[in-house]
């Protein structure tokens, strides 16, 4: 049976493809998206999920809109990476159905309630506000979900500060709340998603599946490739977010261990820190999960089978 996944997302160009990816492989079931601030404001990157729904022929679930700002801090965006848009380079069409009234921590919280215990993983690739929001407002999810699937932080150092990763510091807060709920999670952190690159081989093979999803996603590896090499030196962009929705479709595309991880709300460098303890062999009770290694060829195969079996959805 597929696992059913809520994508919890700021799209963003990597936002953008993970969509694409949890849409078009048949291992995962797509029950619901939501969005929160992060790479662009909470009415940028809505729109931006619902034209990624048109192009990628998504219909049938719920978009819904979560929190427009982090719980402490003053809102940050990343436009210096996805642009004014959030989702700058190709031309974004008008979207083909409403969002969903309800507001994301609802949205979340009533798909959790409504569905067997352990059938829903909760797959966010953004700042972690309406996860952390959710699990305050009905904590039963906690025991509900099957997993946590996230991408943000990292051990080794980070993107947004030399110790914190983007989508962790700008709501450190929220993450702490939820990396020390009691649910298996696993961080999907730069450890892995900057081994995720898009060298030119694999912008080959989306270009030659031809079909307008490819090209878009070719259009988002261009700015997003522009960018990265601009602002943070990348030769080839690392294209974060699909792996999280990787790891849950074939455990194997990564190599994942358990270890006891914390986020840091005090340091003065090290606000977001995602702090991993790898000294011994981890506690019982410790529930938390690192992935360490991609397998780049597997990881970037499935994104190219999502593009062929998605095909030329009807606009
Ligand atoms: C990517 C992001 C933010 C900043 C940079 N420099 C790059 C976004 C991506 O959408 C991803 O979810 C995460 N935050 C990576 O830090
Ligand atoms: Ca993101």
């Amino acid at each position: 049976m597929a696992n059913k996944i809520i994508l919890d997302c700021d799209p963003g160009h990597d936002d953008a493809i993970a969509l694409i990816l949890a849409h078009g492989n048949p291992e995962i079931e797509l029950v619901a998206v939501t969005t929160v601030h992060g790479n662009q404001t909470i009415e940028k990157v809505t729109r931006n999920a619902m034209a990624v729904a048109r192009i990628a022929g998504i219909t049938g679930i719920p978009f819904a809109a979560g929190a427009h700002r982090p719980l402490v801090r003053a809102p940050e965006v990343a436009d210096s990476i996805h642009g004014e848009s959030g989702l700058d380079g190709p031309v974004l069409p008008a979207p083909s159905f409403d969002v969903d009234p309800r507001h994301a921590v609802d949205l979340i919280i009533d798909t959790i309630m409504a569905s067997p215990a352990q059938t829903i993983t909760l797959v966010p690739t953004g700042a972690l506000t309406n996860i952390a929001l959710a699990v305050r407002k009905e904590p039963r999810i906690a025991a509900l979900v099957k997993e946590v699937v996230l991408m943000g932080g990292g051990y080794h150092g980070g993107n947004w500060s030399a110790a914190a990763e983007f989508n962790i510091v700008i709501d450190p807060e929220a993450a702490h709340i939820v990396f020390n709920e009691n649910w298996k999670l696993t961080m999907v952190g730069l450890d892995v998603t900057h081994q995720a690159l898009a060298t030119p081989n694999v912008v080959a093979a989306i270009a030659a599946v031809d079909t307008a999803p490819a090209r878009f996603v070719l259009e988002l590896l261009d700015f997003f490739g522009r960018t990265y090499r601009d602002a943070q030196g990348f030769e080839h962009p690392p294209v974060h977010d699909p792996c999280a929705v990787a790891l849950v479709i074939d455990p194997s595309v990564m190599t994942v261990v358990r270890v006891p991880l914390d986020v840091e709300l005090t340091g003065s460098l090290t606000l977001g820190m995602t702090v991993a303890d790898f000294r011994s062999t981890p506690p019982d009770e410790c529930t938390t999960h690192a992935a360490t290694d991609l397998d780049h060829a597997k990881f970037w195969a499935l994104i190219v089978d999502a593009l062929v079996r998605i095909g030329d959805p009807a606009q």
